[in-house]
């Protein structure tokens, strides 16, 4: 290493000495902790997506939030040349150079490193970028600052602030930079609306939409998301959908609390802003950076519960759009020929995905993977595919169209537009093509997907309510246990299996025994510290007894001994 960079990189690492007693993991979405100890972390993450830039020479992104967690934390996340989550083969470098205990250890591993992955540093080629996004959260302007020193501490690679973002708009924004692509902000706005209303048109055709069911009602979880999404709705200025945004963050209330997917969806309970003036309505929850969403009804009056739709339903709501589209296209109409392409279509679903919705998907005949927790997971399985859906019970997922399949669809709509037969094969064709570009090609987006389940239930012609009837979820139940170090759980099989502590399995196994449809694992949490508990069984009362036998075994195996 030059001099010149090894001075920059010694002076500049000594302004962030690590926060005492705090040992960073690069977890299931990067660094996420206490926002008070994670400069030092913010620093280095800086220099780690320089390092990727100049390896790549590509755009990066470096996005600072904490998504679903609570507003005191924070994190750090980099986004790759393809807008997807950083290389998996480049974490356990995160996870030591954030732990490097001073700045001469911090430079020797970045100089092994360097070495070993063959990066230029201080070299002739142009300068490389990097893409610093953040979300509300108040501690995000002081790990701004940080992840911009550590980016300016690798010679070569520029800091731009683009402000602050959704997730998903960063990681759009990086891989339209990278395809050279319009990749600004209104660039990725303009993207959806453009989209959104040529689908609109398509399923419409001019008419306007169901009378009655055309509102609703959004919580923005005070975060970014409500914000970004009453920008939208001004481009959009569709007649026929009504969005209403509730905790933008424009009224006072606190990040993620008591709001938003997580609560929604883990809770089941009405969100702060929503109540018995909104039975019956169709509602959506987004998380606090936008890269998740569920939807849910308040059924009653004086009820505190609501109905959840969750990613899972989500999911098998876009399973059937899809699915309607390719069978059009593969139907011989008045001597058009019929489809020339075998297009193969994947879903992608983790442990936490409903019972009854992976045998529903089954039933349609679709192919079904399950992945660990964790997008970078599902986005890889779901990217093998012609077209991958995945999405996390949680809400966090998207579709992917591969490349080849895209030009196909091009090459069809072509073909189709010179012809007088096929009209509607042409409409399927242009249909999946709005879909490919109105849905985030890089990571879940929240935004994008509310406007495909919008666009996709007035092609159906169904409420939410009927939507929610595509099958009945096994009631099930979701637990969190503080434990002493939750890296002693290790788990197998897509994390449906306990392989360390030993015995811990055989127990929670003897406990599943007990539960008509009983089914329960657990795993460590890669975002808090704590270890997830997830139980279903054949009613609520057996699900919430499943969940919290287990979690008593989780304290007595692993437990601070409080029970
Ligand atoms: C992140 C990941 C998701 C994951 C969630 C919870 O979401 O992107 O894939 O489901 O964390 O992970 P864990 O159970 O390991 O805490 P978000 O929305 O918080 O970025």
């Amino acid at each position: 290493m030059e001099e010149e960079q090894r001075s920059l990189l010694l002076s500049s690492a000594s302004q962030f000495p690590l926060s005492d007693g705090f040992k960073p993991s690069y977890g299931t979405a990067g660094f996420r902790a206490e926002a008070s100890v994670l400069r030092p972390t913010v620093y280095r993450v800086g220099i780690l997506a320089a390092l990727r830039a100049l390896k790549t020479q590509s755009v990066i992104g470096l996005m600072i939030t904490a998504s679903h967690n609570q507003v005191s934390d924070n994190g750090v996340k980099v986004a790759d040349p393809s807008g997807g989550m950083l290389a998996q083969d480049w974490e356990p470098f995160a996870d030591v150079l954030a732990n490097a205990p001073t700045p001469d250890h911090l430079v020797r591993l970045i100089t092994e490193f360097v070495e070993a992955e063959t990066i230029e540093l201080g070299g002739e080629k142009k300068k490389v970028e990097v893409l610093v996004g953040r979300d509300t959260r108040p501690s995000g302007l002081s790990l701004l600052e940080a992840a911009k020193l550590g980016i300016r501490s690798i010679i070569g690679a520029v800091a731009i602030d683009v402000g602050i973002l959704t997730t998903p708009q960063l990681h759009w924004m990086v891989r339209a930079s990278n395809r050279s692509t319009q990749a600004s902000e209104f660039d990725y706005l303009e993207q959806l609306s453009r989209s959104f209303r040529c689908l609109m048109d398509l399923i419409l055709g001019g008419a306007e939409s169901n009378e009655g069911d055309d509102k609703l009602a959004v919580d923005g979880a005070n975060g970014v998301g409500g914000e970004k999404l009453l920008v939208l709705k001004e481009m959009l200025n569709l007649k026929g959908l009504e969005i209403e945004v509730r905790n933008s963050g424009r009224e006072g209330g606190v990040l993620n609390e008591g709001v938003g997917a997580d609560f929604v969806q883990k809770e089941k309970v009405v969100p702060s802003g929503f109540g018995s003036q909104d039975v019956g309505m169709r509602c959506a929850s987004l998380d606090g950076d936008a890269d998740r969403l569920v939807y849910f009804t308040v059924p009653s009056k004086n009820s505190s519960k609501i109905e959840l739709v969750d990613g899972d339903k989500i999911l098998s709501l876009f399973a059937v759009f899809i699915k309607e589209q390719l069978s059009i296209l593969n139907k011989v109409a008045d001597g058009n020929a019929g489809n020339d392409y075998q297009c193969r279509i994947g879903v992608v679903q983790t442990a936490y995905a409903n019972g009854a919705s992976t045998d529903y998907l089954k039933q349609l005949g679709l192919e079904v993977v399950l992945t660990p927790t964790g997008v970078k997971y599902l986005h890889e399985k779901a990217s093998i595919y012609d077209i991958g859906i995945y999405f996390e019970a949680n809400g966090h997922g998207t579709i992917l169209f591969s490349e080849p399949f895209l030009l196909w669809l091009e090459a069809k709509n072509d073909e189709l537009s010179s012809v007088a037969q096929g009209p509607e094969q042409r409409k399927a064709t242009l249909r999946l093509l709005a879909v490919s570009k109105l849905i985030n090609q890089a990571v879940g987006d929240a935004l994008s997907a509310i406007l495909l389940v919008e666009a996709i239930l007035r092609h159906m012609g169904w409420s939410i309510h009927k939507w929610s009837e595509l099958y009945h979820d096994l009631p099930s139940k979701q637990l969190k246990v503080k434990v002493v170090d939750r890296t002693a759980v290790v788990t197998a099989n897509a994390e449906t299996e306990v392989v360390k502590p030993p015995g811990i399995q055989e127990a929670i196994n003897a406990e599943i025994a007990k539960y008509s449809k009983g089914r329960c694992f657990i795993r460590p949490s890669g975002t808090e510290d704590v270890i997830r508990v997830y139980a279903e069984a054949s009613t609520q009362d057996e699900a919430d007894s499943l969940a919290s036998s287990v979690a008593t075994l989780v304290d007595k195996f692993l437990g601070l001994g409080s029970s």
